[in-house]
């Protein structure tokens, strides 16, 4: 398959066509592609999908399962014939390993930042203690090694490692730092679905870039409430594809962009069969035309292939643009847009094994959700840069849970024209009503996070882990990483029945604050000296998003 970018917009038509076929409800006209910029890197031969390495680390003489992952810079060729985009990752030069673990186990990271300046380390998805978190309390200076141990409490799921430092997360993220973390269980091993991981069984990252003329990572933006991308890059490169050598894949979809949801579908129509949700398996699974995935979400689907058959994965125009009104007033959150995502070959041979019936019933306790009688209830108000009319605050605790019960959070999106959505750490949660929006918003499964388009209104049934620790909050916030850094970010704290939380905030963990990261956003570095960033093209965009950014507060 050859595809120029010369072709793109006639190709944008067409594809544009199909898409109004399959999606959602009409609330507008089919929306145009016309305004997209075409993407980078897909006017040459599709290149094969690259396969983070799974690290599975060495069990201890405690039995403690121990990775080691060293977050450090580099360069990647994430557009062909390219080799100098400067990128991040960890134990390599983009990304970051997949790690692997069973419920059960007890494991450990030990995590060194080569880096030029403080980042975090977060499991977003997992329940465990608040000091192994990894959010925002948690610095990990440069030179300095970060070594969290827990125990793996919960069922099989697709979460995933990043940073999370305070006002830098966007930026850290951008540049590569992400990987996947496999949980398994018997439930899920026991089930027939793929589970040979790079062979049918794919973990495909999507990433959301743009680029400088000179192919480096472009962290400035046209979009003054975060870095909307023209690029998909999966996996590390643009224009992936993938060939099976067997007729059922099972894709693990990771949402890794900074504020850019996706919305899956298949080229030929078929639908997605969605087996896993954030947090798990689904108890049977549902199948899909397309499938909405937010900035932070993951969702796992299988695609059956015929012997010879070409298929794309693609992101597909939303003609609902997310119930964000289509106006002269309103930003452009690139939900008219399109893209391909992952080329799909079937199997070479014709006589590969066709696929067996998917499995019926997947996990059964994904259907045992909680009653609500008798629970604590909060509300949360996301609007504009605050929760509850507040910005983040790492010196305040928002709230304060102290039982092991569930809880009810009620979470509403008051913007009229911002799409946001909400992830709370160390939790999951069922939605247990969604009203307030005509979209089509995806609400089945257990999560961690809810995607919330203008007016929604999701009632959620949280389980927490309960791990009582009044010394370091939790975090719960907008996954759209502009918007966290922003402030769109409140901290609850687990404690016994009764005790006051008594939280003390790290010097290091301020860092951002005092070299003004907050007002820029830029990701400028401490030591630029040191820095791959520190080219005269990184400060310069850097110095010119810096005035846009400033502005973007007082818009609303
Ligand atoms: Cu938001």
């Amino acid at each position: 398959m050859n595809l120029r970018v010369t072709n793109f917009n006639r190709r944008t038509f067409f594809r544009g066509a199909v898409a109004c076929a399959v999606a959602v409800p009409v609330l507008s006209a089919c929306s145009t592609s016309s305004q997209q910029t075409p993407p980078e890197g897909y006017d040459g031969p599709p290149r094969p999908l690259p396969i983070p390495p799974v690290l599975e680390g060495e069990v201890d003489a405690e039995g403690v399962r121990v990775f080691k992952l060293t977050a450090q810079d580099g360069h990647s060729e994430v557009l062909p014939g390219n080799t100098s985009t400067r990128t991040w990752g960890f134990n390599g030069a983009f990304l970051g390993p997949t790690l692997r673990a069973r419920r059960g186990e007890r494991v450990r990271a030990e995590i060194s930042n080569n880096l030029i300046e403080m980042t975090t380390v977060h499991w977003h998805g997992m329940k465990l203690p608040a000091f192994a978190d990894g959010g925002p309390h948690s610095p990990i200076e440069p030179g300095k090694t970060w070594s969290p141990s827990w125990e793996i409490i919960q069922p099989a799921a697709t979460v995933w490692y990043h940073p999370h430092p305070h006002l830098a997360t966007a930026t850290h993220a951008y540049r590569g730092l992400a990987g996947m973390f496999i949980i398994d269980d018997d439930v899920s091993q026991n089930l027939d679905l793929p589970h040979d991981y790079g062979v049918d069984d794919i973990p495909v990252v999507v990433m959301d870039a743009k680029f400088t003329a000179d192919g480096q990572l472009d962290h400035g933006s046209d979009n003054t409430l975060g870095l909307l991308g023209t690029t998909p890059v999966v996996n590390g490169i643009t224009n992936p594809q993938f060939q099976a050598t067997t007729s059922r894949l099972r894709l693990r979809l990771l949402n890794g962009a900074s504020m850019r949801f996706y919305t899956f579908a298949l080229s030929n129509g078929a639908p997605l069969q969605v087996i896993a949700t954030d947090s798990g398996l689904l108890d049977a699974p549902v199948e899909a035309e397309h499938v909405l995935v937010g900035p932070g979400e993951r969702v796992e689907v299988l695609v059956d292939l015929e012997p010879g058959e070409d298929v794309t994965l693609r992101s597909v125009p939303r003609k609902d643009n997310f119930g964000i009104p289509q106006d002269e007033y309103s930003a452009d959150f690139g939900f008219g847009d399109e893209f391909e995502i992952l080329h799909l070959l079937g199997p070479e041979s014709a006589d590969a094994a066709s696929a067996s019936p998917i499995p019926g019933v997947l996990d059964p306790a994904a259907a045992k959700v909680p009653g609500t009688s008798g629970l604590v209830e909060r509300n949360f108000v996301l609007n504009t840069f605050m929760i509850n009319g507040e910005q983040m605050d790492m010196a305040r605790v928002d709230q304060v849970i102290d039982r092991k019960e569930p809880e009810v959070w009620t979470v509403s999106n008051e913007n009229a024209d911002w799409p946001h959505n909400f992830h709370i750490h160390n939790a999951r949660f069922r939605v247990l009503e969604y009203s307030g929006t005509d979209v089509e918003v995806p609400t089945y499964g257990w999560k961690d996070i809810v995607n919330l388009p203008p007016k929604a209104t999701a009632k959620l049934l949280v389980e927490f882990g309960y791990f009582p620790d009044p010394t370091i909050p939790y975090m719960y916030h907008c996954h759209m990483l502009l918007h966290e850094d922003e402030g769109m970010m409140g901290q609850y704290v687990v404690v016994e029945r009764g005790e006051k939380p008594d939280v003390r905030v790290q010097p290091a963990a301020l860092v951002f604050a005092e070299s003004g990261a907050h007002s820029t956003h830029t990701g400028q570095v401490v030591d630029a000296s040191r820095s791959p960033y520190a080219s005269a093209t990184a400060n310069a965009t850097a110095n010119a998003t810096a005035g846009a950014t400033s502005s973007a507060t007082a818009t609303k």
